[in-house]
């Protein structure tokens, strides 16, 4: 490895008056040579020449609104005029916030992960949790600036949903992984507020969506048992006992239990009968309601057996706990929890995905300022077309995912609101998992492609860079992995027997047509209108397939249900009258990809009964 080493005179003779044993001869990056001396007398002083006098400039952030272009050209032609007049000031103020005060909290998070203390000094069972400080004025901040309060107060209509996933998106990469508890919070408002149940919803709703910090609570989801966190209807042996006073005692392990400082949870247990049997499956689960703590702030008969050690995500304090009698209160009907919390699954959903692209924001916004400073081979790294063009197509994965989320979080506001119709229902279905899937592994692409474009320096902890790749790799884990979620896509496909799709391909259409007499994004309208019609017919072909061939193409289907639709919302941006050419160099990119995974590799012979046989060979023959 050559360098380019300086030394200065005075270093010079320094070094010539110390015992010099060796001399080497190096060469610079241009190929000259230059004299340099090296020496094993460790009597020499620590010198500025040895240190060297370059350091990198550290990447900068700006307003994490304002500086977002994408977000608000989205936000113009779609939101609105007075309902972005009216959240302008907010977003531009938090976007400065998020990018200052709210950054440094979640960098001292980070550096600060919570404790555990089990046992006092005498031996009594304590189990205390301590959090960072930081971890609490993030929650404080998190009530006032109403992160979960927004969506619920439906003061802008619909737009109210839209309005707060922005709001989270920009808070999501600077929060420490905050941004957690309040998508359980979120959830878990939604299911008390549709449960029809007073009592709970009279306890905990007004402090699950309060802006006022002395009020506020935050919600466990505690779905996840010893047996495994996807089939909850074999995993979950949670036992719930009927008390005389209508309440149920609980007793279970839960084994990851995110954010276990919550003020309450949802959680899942199996109803005994009069001589303590259960149902199985999922059809004997029931959804129950519990308060961490009592009036004195003692646990609820809960103990905390131990913190979970992460790859990342090391700032939430994720728990196995011990339910060794906790009181709670039924809130779906006997058999139905798994129906009943799957509102809060697809609100977690939603956060995931804002998750993962407020990640790939915050990683593209580093690279560039990075890239702007950053000098090598004779300039800057931003006059270096490859490195651009690296960056470029992260940016284009960035905005079809944004897109995705935003038209997503649209959906699910006017559901909230009952403006939407049974189209807008079943499209809102079936993209909740598609979006959170193929948002999760984007991220995973960006996280690591970006790190990468800092050299050395994103493999470092205390830039901070690492901690983004590591906290990524849960977004396609938790809330359902990219399998599982590929299945409930089956799942949509089977209870609407094709409808969501059928919807799905017209609601493309609908996109497309906006573009028409556009010479610009002919190439790519077809591109999108194609892929659609041949996913249709496949949709149709395969109703009566095989079940594991169904299984075999759920993911590739999946996938293509992504990258069509983010395709058909690219076009229909680029279309806009205000559009820029970036936005139409970004749709056109896009679909020049390869949109419809599935039918090419069905017709490559990927999902057949033989193929099901050889890829099991390839792996255990
Ligand atoms: C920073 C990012 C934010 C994230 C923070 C979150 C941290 C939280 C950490 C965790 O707790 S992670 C645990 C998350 N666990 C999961 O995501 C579970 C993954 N597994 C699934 O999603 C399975 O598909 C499922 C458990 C739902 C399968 O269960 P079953 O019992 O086999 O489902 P079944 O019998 O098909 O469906 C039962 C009912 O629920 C059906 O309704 P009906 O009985 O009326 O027909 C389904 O239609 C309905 N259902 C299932 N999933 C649904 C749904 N309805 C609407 N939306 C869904 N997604």
């Amino acid at each position: 490895m050559y360098t380019t080493i300086h030394v200065p005179k005075i270093a010079v003779q320094r070094l010539r008056s110390f015992c010099i044993r060796r001399s080497v001869r190096r060469c610079n990056s241009n190929g000259r040579g230059r004299e340099v001396f090296a020496s094993t007398d460790h009597q020499l002083s620590f010198s500025r020449s040895r240190i060297g006098e370059f350091f990198q400039t550290a990447p900068r952030l700006e307003n994490q609104y304002t500086s977002d272009h994408p977000l608000q050209s989205y936000m113009k032609r779609v939101v609105p005029t007075e309902v972005l007049e009216a959240v302008f000031m907010d977003l531009n103020q938090f976007g400065d916030q998020v990018a200052g005060e709210i950054n440094d909290l979640g960098r001292q998070v980070e550096l600060e992960p919570p404790q555990l203390e089990q046992y006092d000094a005498w031996g009594k069972r304590v189990d205390r949790l301590k959090t960072s400080p930081a971890w609490k004025k993030l929650r404080d901040i998190a009530a006032k600036e109403g992160l979960v309060e927004i969506a619920f107060s439906r003061l802008y209509g619909p737009w109210s949903r839209v309005y707060q996933v922005i709001k989270l998106y920009l808070f999501a990469p600077s929060s420490g992984l905050y941004s957690c508890p309040l998508a359980m919070t979120d959830g878990a408002a939604k299911v008390i507020e549709s449960s029809g149940n007073m009592m709970v919803f009279h306890r905990a709703y007004g402090h699950l969506t309060s802006r006022d910090p002395t009020e506020f609570w935050t919600s466990g989801q505690w779905m996840t048992e010893r047996k495994g966190g996807s089939d909850v209807g074999l995993g979950t042996e949670t036992v719930a006992v009927h008390q005389p006073d209508g309440r149920y005692r609980l007793y279970g392990y839960k084994w990851f239990s995110s954010a276990s400082d919550a003020d309450m949870s949802l959680t899942l247990a199996r109803i005994t009968d009069a001589d303590g049997r259960v149902a199985e499956g999922s059809q004997g689960l029931s959804l129950f309601y519990l308060e961490t703590r009592g009036k004195h702030g003692d646990l609820n008969s809960i103990q905390i057996q131990r913190l979970k050690n992460k790859l990342g995500t090391r700032q939430l304090p994720t728990a196995e706990l011990l339910l060794d009698g906790t009181l709670a209160h039924k809130l779906s009907d006997d058999g139905r929890g798994v129906a009943t919390i799957s509102d809060m699954l697809n609100i977690t959903r939603l956060h995931n995905s804002l998750n993962a692209v407020g990640g790939m924001r915050r990683m593209i916004n580093l690279a560039q300022n990075y890239c702007i400073h950053r000098e090598v081979f004779g300039k800057k790294l931003v006059h270096h077309p490859l490195h651009i063009q690296t960056l470029a197509r992260l940016e284009i994965e960035c905005r079809g995912a944004l897109y995705l989320v935003l038209e997503l979080s649209r959906l699910l506001g006017l559901e909230e609101t009952n403006e939407a119709n049974e189209e807008d229902q079943l499209l809102l279905r079936l993209l909740m998992p598609v979006t959170k899937l193929y948002t999760a592994k984007q991220a995973m692409l960006v996280a690591s492609e970006g790190l990468e474009s800092f050299g050395g320096q994103g493999y470092i902890e205390d830039t901070g860079l690492p901690g983004m790749l590591r906290d990524a790799q849960v977004l396609p884990i938790w809330e359902g992995t990219t399998n599982v979620l590929s299945l409930d896509v089956l799942r949509v496909l089977h209870k609407t027997q094709g409808k969501a799709v059928r919807v799905y391909v017209a609601d493309i259409k609908r996109r497309l047509s906006l573009a028409e007499g556009n010479a610009d994004l002919q190439s790519a309208c077809r591109a999108v209108s194609i892929a659609a019609n041949v996913l249709m017919e496949f949709t149709v072909n395969s109703a009566n397939s095989e079940l594991a061939v169904l299984e075999m193409a759920a993911r590739d289907y999946s996938f293509s249900l992504a990258r069509i639709y983010i395709g058909a919302l690219l076009i229909e941006h680029a279309a806009w009258v205000e559009s820029l050419s970036t936005d139409v160099y970004t749709a056109q990119r896009w679909c020049k990809k390869q949109l419809n995974v599935v039918t090419e590799r069905f017709a490559s012979g990927f999902y057949n009964s033989e193929s099901q046989i050889l890829e099991r060979d390839i792996l255990f023959n």
